[in-house]
């Protein structure tokens, strides 16, 4: 077939891959009317179902909803067999396609592209096929998908075996059959999970070599799930709407159970449900926090263990078969058919090769560390250099010669998943950094063909013909899919997701986890925002709007959200003790906080009566005093108390190891400026005094505060440096308040919409101080003296109005010769930083205050010296 010598050629756009994407791919661009060359190095469309022929390999998200949904007729005309339809169904089906739409006409089978260069010149790019043909083009889109290029065998004398060998990517098209003959699999992911059974039918012998046991539920294959095909046919456009904003592309309901707090009954319910239903959407739905809280998965895990050894007879074996090592979901969760029972089978056998490693693949079978096994045919289910490796394989060179290879050297940068900055024109379908491998591949690849295709109408009738990220764009994007993987459990496996299984390549979180939902919404509001984060020009024209799409924590958006749908009150719209109610009741929906060795409630003496304190002392050794850090709790000088932030103390105590009293100063409007800083004063006084009463090491004492607890921490450092003593070796100042000039920047950014809004802060400021006072130092302590105060670490967080004051207060302290650490709460508000055990990426914040507070103390003095210096 299509084999010339050297043609030249010119495409408006060419498509690698006709899977999938592909497929759909070349679709859209026809009805642009563009002229569009498809290349694929199979015999025929499919893509990932051309390749993974293996007996037993199917699909995994139910056929109803793993279906095109982009053409009503194409959806009338076909019908599955099966909810989970067999390689050949799949593959007959993707055939189907491309005869529907004529699609082959434009697809060069048997191709491979072998390397494509960006012509900057001619802004065109050239690509080259392993037939020698060169094709220009001005689009160049890699439809290559995510699990399509091999890992390459990395078992020491992988070549030396002399019997049959397979792997489950390139399976022989004729079939094989196994009958009589003694079969090793290597690999236990899916792939190795669905065709373990199908070999044990046939074989003398099977030997499973498994290093990872994998979470598997049964896949109740039957026919097509019946409520889901009904629901189909009474609304169609419904159901594929809510498939496109759900978060993994197949409508569920996200439940908000959480593992650690339902009962045993609630869990057991749940859990059974889902294993009984056989669907990936159900078991990643058990708990709302499984993916979060090691807690919460632990009991999801355990349940899973339980059915396995419940499924196999043999103890020894089932717990081999007990996945341990990592956390549900943080590998590919499997779906099976009679998995476990085949190990039940007495000509079946499972290696462990965590207790007998593999030496060696040899001439006639393999051997491991205890044990010469002799085998007919070894069948490798061994994986793929995912999400990266057919992207990366392709000599892709952008501007300036600049390779894919050598831009991803430490791992994929992308916006959006879609684009790489310096390859212009150049787009991926499903690449890393989008929803992807962790979605509905149909649901994603729709939304993703659909954006690219929009993206190039807008630009033909806007007369443009380049696009590409900005740096800014991209590394706001790549920030944004790391922090999405750092507040779940899926960066403390070794998967594929993490690179991990590849040696040699880098450890990097791979697929954007914040949802199809969410992401969707991310690509629209980047075309709403006239196509933020990319350059586009054309003749005459070079337009680009800079910027950040997402750059907010996730869970503090979550947080946002969550508030917002509760419809509260604005504070600064209700009498003080009715904003305090308010703010105790949605206290006491919190968390509380972690354990600590005690806590005990007291009062200290204060100016005008009593102060009750609460002490929190860290559990475990060392015996005897520790440092001492008295705080101040937030609030805006008017709300707040020793309980509202209790959880945020305990973390502060267990962190640092220092113990931490909290005081409970005097409020407004009952108790106006300065009665607040004067308490602090008197407080920290007192602490010193009784330091070691308290269980604390005299003459090491820090102060810490949140908020408006933190502008009476300070200003108590500025009285106790007027009175010469007592000595503060430090302080933590948490988003303070620190000047009443409500102009800065971050005042208009950040001064609505983020729960401390201007409007409260006007507030507390009308509540707290006459308009007068707010230029006095105990008041704005920015513009008092700041020289000879104690080392000091400020955080200052993005979405914060006091974000700028805090900055200015480290930058005024550094300029009058103070140690200042400056901690930068990327991505979170005024308050997210203190919710504890809520907000997960707030935790390493939090960690570098403990690492402060341990800083202001000389490491280990003993205590004489302590007391001599005092
Ligand atoms: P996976 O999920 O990457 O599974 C590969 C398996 O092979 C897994 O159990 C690996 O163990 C094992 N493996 C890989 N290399 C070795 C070596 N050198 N020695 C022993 N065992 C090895 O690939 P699949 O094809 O099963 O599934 C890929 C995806 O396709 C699947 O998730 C679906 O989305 C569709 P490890 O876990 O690395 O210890």
């Amino acid at each position: 077939m299509n084999k010339p010598a050297s043609v030249s050629d010119q495409f408006d756009a060419v498509v690698v891959g006709a899977g999938f994407s592909g497929l759909y791919m070349l679709y859209r661009l026809r009805q642009l009317g563009l002229s569009v060359k498809g290349f694929d190095s199979a015999g025929d469309v499919g893509g990932t179902w051309y390749w993974n022929r293996y007996p037993g390999a199917r699909c995994d998200i139910a056929t109803p909803d793993y279906t095109f949904s982009f053409d009503p007729e194409l959806e009338n005309e076909w019908t599955w067999s099966e909810k989970y339809a067999t390689q050949p169904e799949i593959l007959d089906y993707l055939r189907f396609v491309a005869d529907r739409y004529g699609l082959r006409s434009d697809i060069q089978f048997s191709t491979t592209v072998t390397s494509a260069r960006w012509d900057e010149q001619e802004k065109r790019w050239t690509i080259t096929t392993g037939h020698g043909q060169e094709i220009r083009c001005r689009y160049y889109i890699m439809a290559t998908g995510c699990l399509s290029m091999p890992k390459s065998p990395d078992i020491e004398g992988a070549g030396r075996f002399a019997g049959q060998v397979y792997f489950t990517s390139r399976w022989p098209h004729e079939g094989v059959d196994f009958t009589g003959q003694r079969v090793a699999v290597i690999g236990t992911g899916s792939s190795g999970i669905q065709v373990i059974p199908l070999i044990a039918r046939q074989a003398s012998q099977l030997t499973v070599f498994q290093r990872t046991p994998n979470f598997s539920i049964p896949a109740h294959n039957g026919p097509a799930p019946a409520d889901r095909l009904r629901q189909l046919d009474e609304d169609r456009d419904g159901y594929r709407h809510d498939a496109r904003w759900s978060r993994i592309g197949v409508p569920n309901e996200p439940t908000d159970v959480l593992g650690v707090t339902a009962s045993e009954a609630v869990r057991r319910e749940r859990f059974e449900a889902a294993w009984e239903q056989g669907e990936l959407a159900g078991i990643v739905n058990v708990f709302a926090d499984q993916l979060f809280n090691p807690a919460s998965n632990d009991i999801l895990a355990e349940m899973i263990r339980e059915k396995i050894r419940s499924i196999v007879t043999d103890p020894e074996t089932a717990e081999t078969l007990c996945p341990k090592d990592h956390y549900f979901g943080t590998k590919r969760p499997c779906l099976d058919t009679g998995y476990f029972d085949t190990y039940n089978l007495p000509h079946v056998r499972l290696v462990d090769l965590r207790k007998q490693p593999i030496v060696s693949i040899t001439e006639d079978g393999i051997e491991t560390a205890d044990e010469s096994f002799g085998f007919d045919a070894i069948v490798y289910a061994t994986g793929f250099d995912a999400m990266t490796g057919a992207l990366v394989a392709a000599d892709v060179t952008g501007r300036d010669g600049l390779s894919l290879k050598e831009k991803w050297a430490a791992g994929p940068s992308t916006y959006l998943g879609l684009m790489t900055a310096g390859f212009p024109n150049f787009f991926m379908l499903t690449g890393p950094g989008s929803p992807s491998v962790l979605s509905n591949m149909a649901v994603s690849i729709e939304q993703h063909v659909d954006w690219v295709a929009g993206c190039l109408k807008d630009m033909r009738e806007e007369g443009l013909d380049t696009i590409e990220p900005t740096e800014l764009a991209e590394s706001g994007w790549n920030q944004h899919v790391q922090d999405c993987g750092a507040i779940t459990l899926m960066p403390t496996a070794n998967s594929w997701y993490m690179g991990a299984n590849v040696p040699g390549k880098p450890r990097v979180f791979l697929p954007y986890i914040g949802g199809v939902d969410a992401y969707r919404q991310a690509c629209d509001d980047v075309v709403g925002q006239g196509y933020l984060g990319f350059r586009m020009t054309g003749p005459g024209a070079d337009r680009c709007r800079d910027g950040v799409i997402r750059s907010m924590q996730p869970d503090v958006a979550m947080v946002l959200e969550f508030l917002a749908a509760m419809g509260l009150p604005p504070m600064d719209t209700l009498p003080a003790d009715d904003a305090r109610a308010l703010m105790a009741a949605t206290a006491a929906a919190r968390p509380p906080g972690p354990e600590v060795g005690e806590v005990t409630d007291g009062v200290i003496p204060g100016p005008a009566g009593d102060l009750p304190y609460r002490l929190y002392r860290p559990a475990g050794p060392p015996e005897g005093p520790r440092p001492l850090v008295v705080y101040f709790h937030g609030g805006g000088w008017v709300l707040g108390n020793l309980d509202s932030d209790d959880p945020l103390c305990r973390d502060l105590c267990e962190r640092s190891g220092a113990v931490v009293v909290s005081v409970n100063y005097r409020h407004a409007p009952e108790a106006r400026f300065p009665a607040a800083a004067l308490d602090a004063f008197a407080a920290v006084q007192w602490a010193a005094a009784n330091a070691l009463e308290l269980g604390g090491i005299p003459g090491q004492l820090a102060v810490a505060g949140w908020s408006a607890g933190a502008n009476i921490a300070t200003v108590a450092c500025q009285l106790a440096r007027d009175a010469e003593g007592p000595h503060i070796s430090g302080q933590v100042l948490i988003c303070p308040v620190v000047d009443s000039d409500m102009t800065r920047p971050s005042y208009q950014e950040n001064g609505d919409g983020y729960i401390l809004t201007t409007a409260l802060m006007r507030w507390f400021w009308d509540h707290y101080t006459d308009p007068a006072d707010r230029g006095e130092p105990r008041a704005a302590p920015l513009r008092g003296d700041l020289h000879g105060l104690p080392s000091t670490c400020i955080v200052a967080a993005d979405f914060d109005p006091l974000r700028d004051e805090g900055v200015a207060y480290a930058h005024a302290l550094e300029a009058a010769g103070v140690p200042v650490r400056l901690a930068r709460a990327r991505g979170h508000t005024h308050t997210s930083v203190t919710m504890v055990g809520t907000v997960i990426s707030g935790a390493p914040v939090r960690a570098e205050i403990a690492e402060a507070l341990r800083n202001f103390f000389p490491s280990a003095e003993p205590l004489e010296h302590a007391l001599q210096r005092s």
